[in-house]
């Protein structure tokens, strides 16, 4: 069904693979469409509870082809049409995303990897805001992620300067949730993966929700947003079963709805 990922589903996790390997996974448009595809899917699909993005190969993603563009390309467009509809669904996703950084990740590869909700990174990866390198401004919400992720002096610093930036270093400075050695990579991400699908789904998409509404409301309108979102967490399987397993000193089961 697709033809530059790979898709697929095991233990309530939906696994995304960027799969151009000889291109490092650069993007191409049908790449950007086919993300924004399967991440609806995995929405959509209430067996699924957590999503994993990774990259086929020595890479995660080194950004835009650019042999698909030229300076005679309308940038704006590709903004636009290409990478925004992919970049506003990972936004808008309820469930939760994990960036499985296994390589490098350039440019808007960075960027991808910035709009997940974890990174985990292998001992191995690198960041890299390529942008500045050929004369372009971070793009696909990077800079938006980065500075509330690292603070304006490091988002400058990373942004002006293009260089890589190591596993160890996006570490100390808030970027990766860990770091992973190379001999642990897939038994740890599956591991980590399959505990974030085991919490209570519903309430984790309303984390996210309020937390991306506290940057942008003031704080009384940010309350109301707080007390409906725990209207609908209280109305949950999972509210009630976390409250039943609590009373009965026992581990929860949550259920995702
Ligand atoms: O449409 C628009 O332009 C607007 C949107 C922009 C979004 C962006 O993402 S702009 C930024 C684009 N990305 C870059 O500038 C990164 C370019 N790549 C690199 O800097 C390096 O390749 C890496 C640091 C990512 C990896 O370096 P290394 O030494 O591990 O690998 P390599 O030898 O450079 O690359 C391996 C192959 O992948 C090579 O092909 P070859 O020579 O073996 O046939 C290389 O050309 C290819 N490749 C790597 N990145 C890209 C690419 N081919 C096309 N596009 C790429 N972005």
């Amino acid at each position: 069904m697709y033809k530059t990922i790979t898709y697929r589903t095991e233990n309530a996790v939906a696994w995304i693979g960027l799969n151009r390997p000889d291109k490092l996974n650069a993007f191409t448009r049908q790449m950007n469409e086919e993300i924004e595809q399967a991440i609806k899917h995995a929405e959509e699909n209430d067996a699924i509870r957590a999503i994993v993005i990774t990259g086929e190969g020595r890479a995660f993603c080194a950004g835009q082809d650019l042999t698909e563009v030229s300076d005679q390309t309308n940038l704006g467009d590709v903004l636009r049409d290409n990478y925004g509809p992919m970049i506003k669904e990972i936004a808008s996703c309820e469930k939760p995303i994990i960036g499985a950084i296994n390589g490098v990740a350039a440019g808007a590869g960075f960027s991808l990897a910035l709009a997940c909700d974890f990174r985990l990174v292998s001992e191995k990866a690198s960041f890299l805001n390529a942008f500045v390198n050929i004369g372009l401004i971070p793009d696909c919400g990077n800079l938006y992620y980065l500075t509330r992720m690292i603070g304006q002096a490091k988002a400058i610093e990373l942004s002006l300067l293009g260089e890589k930036v190591s596993a160890q270093e996006a570490e100390r400075l808030g970027l990766a949730t860990r770091v992973i050695a190379m001999d642990e990579w897939e038994e740890q991400v599956s591991a980590f993966a399959e505990k974030v699908a085991s919490k209570p789904t519903k309430a984790i998409g309303l984390i996210k929700q309020s937390i991306e509404a506290s940057y942008h409301l003031p704080f009384d309108q940010y309350l109301k947003v707080e007390a409906e979102g725990q209207r609908i967490a209280g109305l949950t399987k999972d509210y009630a079963e976390g409250v039943t397993a609590y009373l009965e000193k026992r581990k929860p089961q949550f259920v995702g709805q």
